[in-house]
C-alpha cells in the first residue's frame, strides 16, 4: 500500500489522515477471536496488571476492559502487524525510510463504559529530539461519534508544544478552558472496521466516553523515525536498536530546535497509563457517561 502525493500533502497541513480498507474480514476475524478471548482471561484479573488495563467497574462477571497493554508483547497477530509492510509503506512517506517502533497499545473503549481520553498531544508525553512520530489506529469496530471514535484539531501539529500540567504536575491533558484554546474546529475520525488512522506526534486529539452498546477498539502502533531519539535518554541500547523495523542502527540522532516541555514533576499516576494519569485533571471536557 502506497499514499499518493495528494495524501501525503493532507497530512502535512492538516497532521492526520484516514486510509480505508486496510484489514480485510478474515484478519478482523482473527483479531476479534484474540481480543474476545483476552478478555474472557481478564474475569480472573481483579487490578491493573501485566496486558491488563481494566475499566473502573470490571468485576467478572461483566468484565469490562479497558486497554490491552502491548498487545505485541502478548500475540504474534499483533507483532507482524506492527511490522506488516502494508502499515510501514504508509508511514514511510510521513516520518521517512528508518522506523523504530516506538509503543503500541489496543484502546478497547467497551460498549456503555468505554473511558473517555482527554486532549493532548503525544509529543508531550514523550518528546524526542525531533518530531518525525506518528502514531496509526487500526479500527478493530467501526468508529463512530457514539462510540467515541478519535477526534483531531487539524493543523494543530503547527502549533505549539501545550501545557499538559496542572498544579504544576504533569497530568498529560490539555485545559482548554484556562488556556483559552478552541476546539470548536475538531473533526472526528469515524472509519470503518479495517480502516486506520495515522495522527502526527503534535497533533492535539482525544475522544469522548462510549455512549453506544457497541464497543470501539483501536490498535495503536507508534512509530519513530531512527534518527528521533528520546529526551528522556536510551537506557537499554540494545533492546533500543532491536525496535527498529527499518533501517540500521545509528549513533546520530537529528537535533531540531523548537521549544519542547518536560513531563516532570510526574505525579503519582504516572505508572498507571494515560486514563489514570489525566484522572486528576480538574477542568474534565468529556462529561462522563
Ligand atoms: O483511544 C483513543 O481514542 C485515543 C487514545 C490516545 O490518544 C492515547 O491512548 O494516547
Amino acid at each position: 500500500m502506497i499514499l499518493n502525493d495528494e495524501q501525503v500533502e493532507f497530512y502535512r497541513k492538516n497532521g492526520y489522515l484516514v486510509v480505508e480498507d486496510v484489514l480485510g474480514p478474515e484478519e478482523l476475524e482473527t483479531v476479534h477471536a484474540i481480543v474476545d478471548d483476552f478478555v474472557e482471561k481478564s474475569r480472573h484479573i481483579t487490578e491493573q496488571s501485566g496486558h491488563f488495563d481494566l475499566e473502573p467497574g470490571h468485576t467478572p462477571d461483566h468484565p469490562k476492559v479497558r486497554r490491552l497493554s502491548t498487545p505485541a508483547g502478548y500475540h504474534p497477530f499483533f507483532d507482524n502487524l506492527m511490522r506488516d509492510d502494508r502499515i510501514l509503506g504508509l508511514v514511510a512517506p510521513l516520518i521517512g525510510e528508518a522506523i523504530r517502533e516506538q509503543g503500541n497499545k489496543l484502546n478497547m473503549k467497551p460498549g456503555e463504559v468505554g473511558s473517555a481520553v482527554e486532549w493532548h498531544q503525544d509529543f508531550a508525553h514523550y518528546p524526542h529530539t525531533n518530531d518525525d512520530l506518528c502514531a496509526v489506529g487500526i479500527a478493530l469496530d467501526d468508529a463512530t461519534v457514539e462510540n467515541g471514535c478519535m477526534m483531531v484539531v487539524p493543523g494543530s501539529h503547527l502549533g505549539p508544544i501545550l501545557d499538559h500540567h496542572q498544579d504544576g504536575t504533569f497530568i498529560g491533558a490539555i485545559s482548554p478552558a484556562r488556556d483559552g484554546l478552541d476546539l470548536s474546529a475538531a473533526v472526528p475520525l469515524e472509519m470503518k472496521a479495517g480502516s486506520l488512522s495515522i495522527h502526527h506526534t503534535r497533533t492535539l486529539h482525544g475522544s469522548a466516553f462510549n455512549t453506544s452498546g457497541k464497543s470501539r477498539r483501536l490498535l495503536f502502533y507508534q512509530y519513530s523515525a531512527v534518527d528521533a531519539w528520546p529526551l528522556g535518554g536510551v537506557v537499554d541500547w540494545e533492546g533500543f536498536n532491536a525496535r527498529i523495523l527499518r533501517g540500521e542502527p545509528t549513533f546520530d540522532f537529528r537535533l531540531v530546535s523548537m521549544t519542547a516541555r518536560t513531563r516532570m514533576p510526574a505525579g503519582e499516576r504516572s505508572g498507571g497509563g494515560i486514563y489514570e494519569l489525566q484522572k486528576p485533571l480538574q477542568e474534565k471536557v468529556f462529561a462522563s457517561s
